[in-house]
């Protein structure tokens, strides 16, 4: 029998209720289609920070790395450590070390949800560029708190690593409708994103079944909101695509049912799943948080995983349990009753 070593980090706040979660349905899932899991839940969130110095240890990285797949609940507390810290010093190596450059977000309605637009048809894929950008970490400051203070952050964007990314995005497009969208900014961003744009239109040649649209930032949020349905592959740069999957979380209905995945293409280092939303301390430890986005990412898990059916079984017991109106509207079910409603239908379709 096949066994995966997942790697666990509940992290913050709803990040430990929904992990609970979307581990029961994948415990479910396993039993059902007969492969087992190794996992190891690590304890790093903003209270191993608070207690040793760092979000995760030294070797944290090396930690992960003999592990198949890592799943990440949030991560934030923001009353006690900085966001700017907790993310610097979890999620973000993570993505980066392990070279998880593709972050892959769904966007589409499931059955039972009424989202804010008129026109639920729409089925997007975010391709948000996973390691550089807007996100580098590269800068600083001078003069701290002193009247003549400077702050500097540059956006890296190098030729490897926005040709990667763009291939990644006509690849899905040839799997799915064959559009690709690439949202830059490049009317006032002249010299990466006029560089993005030129990387889009020399690659395009190599994938003749695949239409290519250049949209602005700004025009690309009009559009989701006015059009979706227009729309196939979306690729962005890291912060552009961490904005646009807000958005398309909205138009699904809200973060709750907001999936992803940071993979990493060539396999060197595992991949990471998480949902989209953070660590919401408002209703942390309440039994209330919404656990679609995580069971939904912890499918995508099991695709990467090689286990398409058991990740499409789970698809489709989060498809039958919102068709019944079970987590289909904020606050109608607590996290308990929505995940064995979807363990309930798994067990259905058996
Ligand atoms: N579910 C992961 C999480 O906590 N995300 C919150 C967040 O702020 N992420 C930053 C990002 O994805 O750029």
């Amino acid at each position: 029998m096949k066994t995966h070593k997942l790697a666990l980090i509940p992290g913050d706040g709803i990040g430990v209720d929904v992990t609970d979660a979307a581990m029961q349905v994948i415990r479910a899932a396993a039993r059902r289609f007969g492969f087992q899991l190794d996992c190891r839940t690590l304890p790093w969130s903003c209270q191993y920070y608070l207690e040793t110095g760092a979000m995760m240890p030294d070797d944290g990285i090396e930690t992960l790395r003999d592990f198949d797949a890592i799943y990440l609940g949030a991560v934030g507390w923001p009353e006690t450590v900085p966001d700017a810290v907790s993310l610097h010093g979890l999620l973000l190596p993570i993505r980066k070390a392990f070279n998880q450059y593709a972050n892959i977000r769904p966007h589409r309605l499931l059955p039972g949800i009424e989202g804010p637009l008129r026109s639920g048809g729409f089925d997007i894929l975010c391709i948000r560029e996973n390691t550089e950008g807007e996100y580098s970490g590269a800068g600083g400051r001078v003069h701290q708190g002193k009247d003549d203070e400077v702050a500097v952050e540059t956006s890296i964007f190098t030729r490897a690593g926005v040709e990667r990314i763009l291939r990644f995005g006509f690849e899905q497009a040839q799997a799915r409708r064959g559009h690709l969208t690439s949202v830059t900014k490049s009317n006032a961003q002249k010299y990466s994103m006029v560089f993005w744009d030129e990387m889009t239109r020399q690659l395009a040649p190599e994938y003749p079944d695949v239409t290519v649209s250049h949209m602005h930032i700004d025009a690309m949020a009009a559009k989701m909101v006015m059009a979706p349905e227009s729309l196939d592959v979306v690729v962005a740069s890291n912060l552009f695509g961490d904005i646009l999957t807000d958005l398309g979380a909205a138009i699904q209905g809200g973060l709750g049912y907001a999936a992803s995945a940071n993979i990493c293409p060539d396999g060197s280092g595992p991949s990471m799943f998480e949902p989209v939303h953070g660590s919401a301390p408002d209703i942390a430890r309440q039994g209330i948080a919404n656990p679609v986005a995580a069971i939904w990412s912890g499918a995508m898990m099991l695709e990467h995983l090689d286990e398409g059916q058991a990740a499409a079984a789970i698809l489709s017991a989060i498809e039958t349990t919102t068709g019944r109106g079970i987590g289909a509207r904020a606050g109608s079910h607590s996290t308990a009753e929505i995940t064995q409603a979807v363990i309930t239908a798994l067990e259905e379709q058996a």
